[in-house]
């Protein structure tokens, strides 16, 4: 069962985990935090000390971009429906047919439905180029130039309605083309709150350095959300839903203690087996700081209010 975005309002579940710790309960707030959304208490020692003010870790302007090379963006790639190696979905992904291709747009929040094809999608709206950095959990980076529309045209054409308060992606999940298909027991899921999903930072990606993705990167369509972690980016998109209850994600589904729904980039928090503090930017020498929401904050922070409220992170 999906969870209920009224029992995981981050401000209810903090202050219940602080009624029980003052109430010398703290033991019954895992189990309480874990039905609630699978998320374990932050243990001290599991913080990165120090911590820089929020105003240190911006950075967005001061650090100029270098975008990592077109082969390494097409060549080191986490996509387990091709195999779980870096180099196998480049090898493996050609068998992948993206045209012709459709994408289903529902849920109860959309009051026009429908099934469109790619290239009326890319068609009917203006194709925008963005310099983004890219993070994964994994603690390494790239900073990938996109082509692709902002999520929130596609949302809006679907007319959304009051229950429109998550986004459900579904992606390709098909034995025929895929030699590891349904790894992760059915498709691979992930979602978005509507909030997040109409934020003008994200996108569906339908290219990179003006080329046309390539099936290893997700073709033909696949989600761009830079300030969470990568796994957030479901890849060969066929399903987008406007729906009320909290979608579960794939990972989330995994392993409920090493990730989570947001997944929100942030070097305080450590992740159970990679350090969230710094990354290694592939193709260059030593590691760089990991900036808070990835260097988005000024776009997206005001949307996590908590800062220290460990259910925002992986
Ligand atoms: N369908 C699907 N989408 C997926 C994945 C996957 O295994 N299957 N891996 C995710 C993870 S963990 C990451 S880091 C990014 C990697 O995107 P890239 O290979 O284009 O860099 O894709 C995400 N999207
Ligand atoms: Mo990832």
């Amino acid at each position: 069962m999906p969870v209920k975005s009224s029992e995981i309002t981050p401000e209810k579940v903090f202050k219940r985990r602080r009624t029980l710790i003052a109430a010398g309960l703290g033991v019954l707030a895992v189990p309480l935090l874990d039905r609630g959304y699978g998320l374990l208490q932050q243990k001290p020692d599991e913080v990165n000390e120090p911590f820089a003010p929020v105003s240190a870790q911006l950075g967005r302007q001061s650090q100029p971009l270098t975008p990592t090379p077109y082969e390494t963006v097409t060549g080191y790639n986490n996509y387990y429906e091709f195999g779980y190696s870096k180099d196998d979905p480049a090898k493996a992904a050609k068998t992948l047919m993206t045209s012709p291709w459709s994408v289903e747009i529902g849920g109860e929040g959309a009051n026009k439905p429908g099934f469109y094809d790619i290239e009326e999608i890319k068609g009917e709206h203006a194709i925008e180029n963005h310099v983004y950095r890219f993070r994964c959990v994994e603690a390494w980076s790239m900073v990938i130039p996109w082509n692709g529309i902002k999520l929130s045209d596609i949302i809006n054409a679907a007319q959304p309605n009051s229950k429109a308060k998550f986004v459900r992606f579904t992606t390709l999940n098909d034995a025929q083309q895929m030699p590891n298909a349904d790894w992760a027991g059915g498709p691979y899921v992930e979602g978005l709150t509507i909030e997040e999903a109409m934020n003008p930072l994200t996108l569906l990606a339908t290219g990179i350095y003006d080329q046309p993705l390539e099936q290893q990167n997700g073709a033909p369509i696949r989600l761009v959300v830079p300030w969470k972690y990568g796994f957030k980016y479901a890849k060969s998109i066929v399903k987008i839903e406007l729906v009320e209850q909290m979608p579960q994600n794939t990972w989330w589904l995994q392993n409920k203690r090493e990730y989570g729904f947001y997944a929100n980039v942030n070097p305080r928090f450590d992740h159970p087996r990679w350090t969230q503090a710094t990354e290694r930017v592939i193709g260059e020498l030593g590691r760089k700081p990991t900036l808070l929401y990835n260097g988005y904050a000024d776009e997206v922070g005001h949307m996590y209010p908590d800062l220290d409220n460990r259910l925002y992170f992986y």
